[in-house]
């Protein structure tokens, strides 16, 4: 009798009364957050997209390999600053204050790294910050200035700002690896945000990419020349790449041939801060490009197809030293071990468009900036390969960090842990069934209208407001490219009236008021036309 009470009561000890094996030490997980700027799914190898297989990204796929990729995942603010402000909250725009770029995010407010400081972790933030103000909730951090630069880029730092001798994507992972070497040894997990500034407009390459992809020609969209029939909206923004790209600035072309003066170029720093020696090496690449450009006397519809070439190998081109620097860091991991206990994230703050409907930019709630690209590794603990077909966004970033480090999920986060998700214990169709999507970056570049929207898995419907009063809808099983607006076609009116129903409802769940509606500043958006062109 009393072996059998010394046995139960060990066991009980165990937590297990039926096993007599100990309970594993749970460790939290460190985490790696890394995200690009205006990275699209179109230009990861592993999302399979044309453009892509060309221009291949094998170290953001090495995460695919290990872990999960994500097929439909979206934002719910297609622009930088809200974007980020939602990943850091787990809350809405409209919750978190920070509506558009050029706002100040309210740091005072709980934050996905002061909770995970609460949990124990060690925070750090490294590279695009721009929510305006110091980052709060990091032990340690080390930003971009504003938007950052490609080349001698200014880092904020213990309230010095330091012009940093180097190429954006290189010197932020440099940063992150030296916090890494002196933080990710002892007890304590870690959280570190490593963002680039790259893909970002203007899409300068490191000097060792400027001639990668000189010889590939890139798949263009069927939309390329799209007249936006029946979208209101699309026919008013100022983001065709053939017509309001700078020549200069944004394609690198030259006055003339055998010259290498720049094109219009209104933003000259980004060139003037290059150092003799690198913009030497700058001008010897694109020279004879350039020259081969003005020899060949393109005009019309070559040139715009010219103009779309420039575009992609140079975007393409900035993507090569991001997809190293996450090389670079997974073998940073694997070498010292780390790899078995880290969550490896890597994203963007929205898509992008690579010519489709004629576009760069990002803001509508088209498919191409709507999506943003996920890929997670945690072996271990998510299977290798694993395909999320669930309907996800960066709303529900913090929640499945905080889910992971074993903390509880604040009650007025609107997003969800999609944790379940990835250790297969959800299902995926039960996930969620439409998202929502709200805009509010008008006046501003590039002149998208305010708007707002749901999409389920097969239906998009969207309304722009402010000053216009459109409606569009879309099947996107049948017209992928959202070519073809089928709000108010007979057809699909049960549809649209759910549709319909759904918006009404998620507004209410996530209280969207009329408030939201009154930011319009018409007097402004007069004056917009002639300060964003
Ligand atoms: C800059 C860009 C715009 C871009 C915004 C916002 N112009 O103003 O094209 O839409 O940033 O981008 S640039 O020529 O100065 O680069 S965001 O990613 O920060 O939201
Ligand atoms: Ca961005």
């Amino acid at each position: 009798f009393f072996l059998c009470f010394v046995l139960v009561l060990s066991s009980c000890k165990n937590g297990n009364p039926n096993t007599e094996e100990k309970p594993t030490e749970v460790k939290q997980p460190n985490i790696i957050f890394i995200m690009a700027d205006d990275h699209a799914q179109q230009a990861i190898s592993a999302y399979g997209h044309p453009i892509g297989q060309i221009a291949p990204t094998p170290n953001i796929d090495r995460i695919a390999r290990n872990g999960a990729i994500f097929r439909n995942n979206f934002c719910t603010n297609s622009i930088c600053g809200p974007s980020r402000a939602v990943i850091l909250t787990g809350k809405h725009s409209h919750k978190n204050g920070f509506r558009m770029n050029g706002e100040k995010f309210d740091g005072s407010q709980p934050t996905l790294p002061k909770y995970l400081k609460k949990e124990g972790y060690k925070t750090a933030m490294i590279g695009k910050w721009h929510l305006n103000g110091a980052p709060t909730g990091f032990d340690y951090w080390d930003i971009l200035k504003d938007q950052g630069n490609y080349y001698n880029p200014e880092f904020i730092h213990d309230g010095d700002t330091v012009v940093t001798p180097g190429y954006a994507t290189d010197l932020t992972t440099e940063k992150t690896i030296k916090w890494l070497e002196e933080n990710s040894k002892g007890d304590q997990p870690f959280f570190v945000m490593m963002h680039h500034k790259a893909p970002h407009r203007n899409w300068m390459p490191a000097l060792r990419h400027a001639a990668l992809y000189d010889s590939v020609k890139f798949p263009l969209p069927d939309n390329y020349f799209s007249k936006h029939e029946g979208q209101l909206a699309a026919q008013q923004q100022l983001m065709t790449v053939y017509k309001d790209m700078y020549e200069g600035h944004d394609l690198k072309m030259t006055v003339a041939e055998g010259s290498t003066e720049l094109a219009s170029n209104p933003w000259t720093n980004d060139f003037d801060r290059m150092s003799p020696e690198q913009r030497k090496t700058w001008d010897s690449i694109y020279q004879p490009k350039n020259d081969a450009m003005h020899r060949a006397h393109l005009t019309g519809k070559a040139m715009a197809e010219w103009k779309a070439q420039r575009y992609l190998q140079d975007y393409m081109a900035t993507i090569a030293s991001v997809d190293e620097s996450v090389g670079q860091v997974l073998d940073y991991l694997e070498e010292k071990g780390l790899d078995e206990n880290t969550i490896v994230v890597y994203t963007s703050d929205q898509g992008f468009y690579l010519g489709e409907h004629g576009w760069f930019d990002k803001r509508f709630m088209y498919e191409e900036s709507l999506r943003m690209p996920l890929l997670i590794q945690y072996p271990g603990h998510i299977r290798k390969r694993t395909q999320i077909n669930a309907l996800t966004q960066n709303l529900d970033f913090a929640a499945t960090f905080l889910d992971f480090a074993g903390a509880e999920i604040p009650d007025d986060f609107q997003g969800k842990s999609f944790k379940p998700l990835l250790e297969q214990k959800e299902g995926q169709e039960e996930f969620r069934n439409a998202i929502y999507y709200h805009y509010y970056g008008y006046p501003d570049f590039h002149m998208v209208k305010r708007h707002y929207g749901v999409r389920t898995k097969r239906y998009k419907l969207m309304h722009f407001y402010d000053d216009v009063d459109s409606w569009e809808m879309y099947d996107l099983e049948t017209d992928p490219g959202e070519n073809k607006n089928i709000y108010g076609d007979p057809k699909y009116s049960d549809i649209q009236q759910r549709l319909l129903v759904t918006l009404d409802s998620l507004q209410k769940a996530y209280g969207i008021t009329e408030k939201e509606f009154e930011h319009a500043d018409k007097k402004k958006t007069e004056r917009a036309y002639e300060v964003f062109q």
